[in-house]
């Protein structure tokens, strides 16, 4: 089961184990320990309830292991910060025998008949072969083929908030394209789920500007909540993309409740006063003419239906976050001081 975020996931794996007398696993990238670690306090610990969880976390940013910036001190962290959780580990790597996984299962379960979880962690490559279901849906537009549209139809002035994932890696390789740098653009590398509140955050801040957020379907399921917010705060200029592939196309492509959603009736019910959805290449061309009427008298929604897949040579970006922070800050300054 695919939960809207590892602390969901772990809600789910209680209840699993409040109904069966079982303990769930929930399977996560350590990106999304953050998440969990509110219920791994206040629900599963010992000294609350006392409900087993085994975890099986990747591990991105493993020390000594290249990875990019977002993952590299939460891979650091990864160990103590499961420590301090009270959570035991057991680190599987490529080399962990049979029997070495064996005694870790007959340790684990002595933890879960005392009410506690425990974890494998686990480094790049030790688990074998991998995902092998493909996921398509038969919506035309590619997510980058959106992304360039969109960065077409974007004034110099407009600010851009680009959500966690592959999305942000294509932004950077359409400006690097166009030549135009990357200021306009805040790349959300790490914080799924959070770029449609750095974008109200900027938004309440520097009013009168053109704020962008290019979404991603799991991203707004991760903290969904955040939408009935920044309808209520009613940011006038604040443009809500949702670039809805119906997948975590960045991580392999594992369906999202993307198709259950009916997003544009959803922002609606948060109160975005202006909301559209667009399936093809004509009609995103009609609804980006639409928005352009609409400044002042947002925010506004916008639902992109996507095909799910990405180009095999897509690059990263070869500037870092502190870069990206700072020429994005000297954008946002000089246009508010026009
Ligand atoms: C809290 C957290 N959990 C998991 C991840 C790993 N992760 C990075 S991108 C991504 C998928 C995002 O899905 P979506 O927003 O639908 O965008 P898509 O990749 O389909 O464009 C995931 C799960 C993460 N970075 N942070």
């Amino acid at each position: 089961m695919i939960a809207a975020n590892e602390g969901a996931a772990v809600g789910i794996a209680a209840g699993h184990y409040l109904a069966s007398g079982r303990p769930g696993l929930v399977y996560l990238q350590n990106s999304g320990i953050g998440n969990a670690v509110n219920p791994i306090c206040s629900l599963l610990n010992d000294a609350v309830y006392g409900i087993p969880v085994l975890f099986v976390i990747g591990w991105r940013g493993q020390p000594g292991v290249h990875d990019e910036p977002q993952h590299v001190f939460q891979g650091e962290v990864t160990l103590p910060l499961l420590d301090v959780l009270g959570i035991e580990t057991v680190v599987l790597g490529k080399e962990t025998t049979e029997e070495e996984l064996a005694a870790a299962f007959d340790r684990f379960a002595a933890l879960f008949a005392a009410g506690r979880s425990a974890a494998f962690v686990v480094e790049k490559g030790a688990l074998a072969g991998g995902l092998t279901g493909e996921y398509a849906n038969t919506h035309p537009l590619s997510r980058e083929q959106i992304v360039n549209t969109i960065v077409d139809a974007t004034r110099p002035d407009d600010i851009i908030v680009s959500t966690t994932g592959k999305l942000s890696r294509e932004l950077f390789e359409a400006r690097e394209a166009r030549g135009q740098g990357h200021g306009a653009d805040f790349l959300t590398v790490g914080s799924m789920g959070h770029s449609s509140m750095i974008a109200l955050g900027i938004a309440l801040d520097a009013p009168g500007r053109r704020v962008l957020v290019l979404d991603g379907d799991g991203a707004v399921v991760m903290h969904t909540g955040s939408l009935a917010v920044l309808g209520a705060s009613a940011p006038a200029d604040l443009v809500h993309v949702v670039v809805n592939n119906e997948a975590h196309e960045s991580v392999g492509g594992m369906p999202t409740v993307g198709t259950t959603i009916d997003f544009p009736a959803m922002a609606r019910a948060f109160g975005y006063p202006h909301v559209f959805s667009a399936a093809d290449a004509d009609e995103l061309a009609a609804v980006l003419g639409e928005i352009d009427k609409l400044a002042g008298r947002g925010p506004v929604f916008v639902e992109v239906k996507s095909s799910i897949g990405a180009r095999p040579d897509l690059g990263r970006p070869t500037t870092t976050p502190e870069e990206n922070k700072r020429a994005f800050m000297v954008h946002v300054a000089e246009a508010r001081g026009r």
